[in-house]
C-alpha cells in the first residue's frame, strides 16, 4: 500500500478565520489526505517546527488577515534557512488575497493560491496531483529534529508498504529516558492534560527536552485529521519534538508502526517520552504489547455512566496512575469514589489523581507532575 499524503494546514497569528479550513480539512480527509492541524493564531516559526516535526510533504496556509504577502514569505524563507526546500506552501483567503498579491506571493515561493469561489475538489486534486508522489532521494537533514522526523516517516512507510522495521532495542539500552503513556475515551481530555505537563516539565528542566507521540483514528488507505496540535499552547516550543500519527487501520489505540516509532524516540536523547493514544473504549490495552512505556496513566471524564460500567473498562487493572479529569463537574466527586473502590478490588496501589487540566496551576496537574517524573 503507498504511503499516505501528509500535509500540515493552519490560520496565520492574529488570524481566527478557520471556518474556512475547517471545511477543507474535512475534504482532504475525505480523498485520503492525512492533515496535521495546527489551529488559528499560529506563528511563522510554530508552523515552520511542526511542519518539519511531522515531515509533511506541503503546508496549506488559509489568511484572512490582510498580511498574507510577508507571512507566506516568512514560512518559506524560515523553511529554507531550516533545510526544509522540499516542503511545499500553498494555500487561500477568498475575499483578501488578490490576484496581484499571488502573483508575488507566487514569485517568493508559494506554489499556488486558491481563490473565492474554487471548489473543493479543485483544491483537493491539485495536493494529491502535487504532493501525492514518492519524495525522490532526500537532503542531508540540517538539525537532529529534522533527521529523526525523516527516520519516523521511514517507518511509517515501511509499514505502509507492508516492510515491518525492526528497531526495538532491549529497555535496559534506554533507560534514561522515562516514557509515559497515556490513554482513555475520547474527550476526556488527555491532550490538554499533557499540555499542561508540558509546561511544567518544561519550566522544571531549563535545558530538558520532551517528545510527544499522538495518535488519531484512520482506516488503512484513508485520510486522518491529526488535530492534538490545535488544542496545544505550551507544546509549540523548541524543546518539544511532536509528532502525529494516523492509526492506519489498527484497533486499540496505537498504530502499526507506533512500537518501532517509539524505540526510536526513546533513544533520541530525551528526557521523556509521551505517548497519547486515541480516544479509548472498553476493551483497549494499547500499550500492553509494548516493552518500552515506564508508566501509564488512564485518564477518564466523571461522565462514564453508572458504576457497573467501570467494572468493564480493562485499562483500570492495567494502569498505575488513573486520573478524573474535569474534576470540576458536578459529578467528579461520585466518580473518584466509584472509581476508588474499583481499583481497591485490584490490591494493586494504582494511583488515583483529580484533575482540571484546563486551569493553571491546577494542584491535581502538578501532583500528577510529581509521579510521572519520579523515579517511583
Ligand atoms: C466568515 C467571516 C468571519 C467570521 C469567521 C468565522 C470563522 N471562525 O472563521 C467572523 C464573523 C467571526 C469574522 C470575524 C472577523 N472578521 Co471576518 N470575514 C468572514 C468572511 C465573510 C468570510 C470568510 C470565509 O470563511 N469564507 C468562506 C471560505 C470557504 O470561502 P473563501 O474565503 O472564498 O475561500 C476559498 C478560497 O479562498 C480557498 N481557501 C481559503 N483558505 C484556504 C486554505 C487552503 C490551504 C487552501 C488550499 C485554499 C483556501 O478555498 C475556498 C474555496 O472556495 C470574510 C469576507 C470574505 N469574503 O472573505 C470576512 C473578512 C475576512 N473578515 C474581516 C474582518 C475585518 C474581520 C474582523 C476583524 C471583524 C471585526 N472587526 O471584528 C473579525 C476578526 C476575527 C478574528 N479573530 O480573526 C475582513 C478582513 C479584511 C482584511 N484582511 O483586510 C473580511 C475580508 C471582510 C471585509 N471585507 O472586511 N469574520
Amino acid at each position: 500500500m503507498a504511503s499516505s499524503i501528509r500535509i500540515l494546514t493552519a490560520v496565520p497569528i492574529c488570524d481566527g478565520h478557520d471556518s474556512a479550513i475547517n471545511t477543507i480539512n474535512l475534504e482532504f480527509i475525505r480523498h485520503g489526505i492525512e492533515v496535521v492541524y495546527l489551529g488559528y493564531h499560529r506563528s511563522v516559526g510554530d508552523i515552520v517546527r511542526a511542519a518539519i516535526q511531522e515531515d509533511v510533504r506541503a503546508i496549506g496556509i488559509s489568511s484572512y488577515n490582510g498580511g498574507h504577502i510577508e507571512f507566506f514569505a516568512e514560512v518559506i524563507a524560515l523553511l529554507r534557512k531550516r533545510g526544509a526546500n522540499d516542503i511545499k506552501v500553498f494555500g487561500g483567503g477568498g475575499g483578501t488575497i488578490t490576484h496581484q498579491d499571488a502573483a508575488a506571493m507566487k514569485r517568493k515561493g508559494v506554489d499556488n493560491i486558491f481563490f473565492a469561489g474554487t471548489s473543493l475538489a479543485e483544491i483537493t486534486d491539485y495536493v494529491r496531483k502535487h504532493y501525492g508522489k514518492p519524495r525522490r532521494k532526500r537532503s542531508h537533514p540540517k538539525s537532529p529534529d529534522q533527521e529523526l522526523a525523516h527516520r519516523l516517516t521511514e517507518i511509517e512507510d515501511a509499514y505502509a508498504a507492508g516492510r515491518k522495521r525492526r528497531t526495538v532495542k532491549p529497555q535496559s539500552e534506554i533507560r534514561n529516558t522515562r516514557v509515559v503513556g497515556f490513554t482513555g475515551p475520547g474527550g476526556a481530555g488527555k491532550t490538554t492534560l499533557i499540555d499542561e505537563l508540558v509546561l511544567r516539565f518544561l519550566n522544571q528542566n531549563p535545558k530538558g527536552r520532551i517528545a510527544i507521540l499522538s495518535h488519531d483514528p484512520s482506516v488503512i488507505g484513508e485520510g486522518a485529521l491529526l488535530g492534538d496540535r490545535a488544542t496545544m499552547i505550551n507544546s509549540q516550543n523548541d524543546r518539544v519534538f511532536m509528532r502525529s500519527m494516523a492509526t492506519r487501520g489498527q484497533a486499540g489505540g496505537l498504530s502499526p508502526a507506533t512500537q518501532d516509532c517509539l524505540a526510536l524516540l526513546a533513544r533520541s536523547g530525551f528526557d521523556h517520552v509521551i505517548i497519547e493514544t486515541v480516544g479509548t473504549g472498553q476493551e483497549a490495552m494499547p500499550f500492553q504489547k509494548n516493552g518500552v512505556v515506564d508508566q501509564t496513566v488512564l485518564v477518564m471524564n466523571p461522565d462514564y455512566g453508572s458504576r457497573l460500567q467501570l467494572q468493564k473498562i480493562v485499562m483500570l487493572d492495567l494502569a498505575g496512575i488513573v486520573v478524573v479529569n474535569k474534576s470540576d463537574l458536578q459529578r467528579a466527586r461520585t466518580a473518584h469514589t466509584e472509581i476508588e473502590q474499583r481499583l481497591e478490588q485490584n490490591r494493586r496501589h494504582q494511583r488515583l489523581i483529580d484533575t482540571v487540566a484546563k486551569r493553571h496551576r491546577d494542584p491535581g496537574v502538578d501532583e500528577l507532575f510529581k509521579l510521572i517524573s519520579s523515579d517511583g
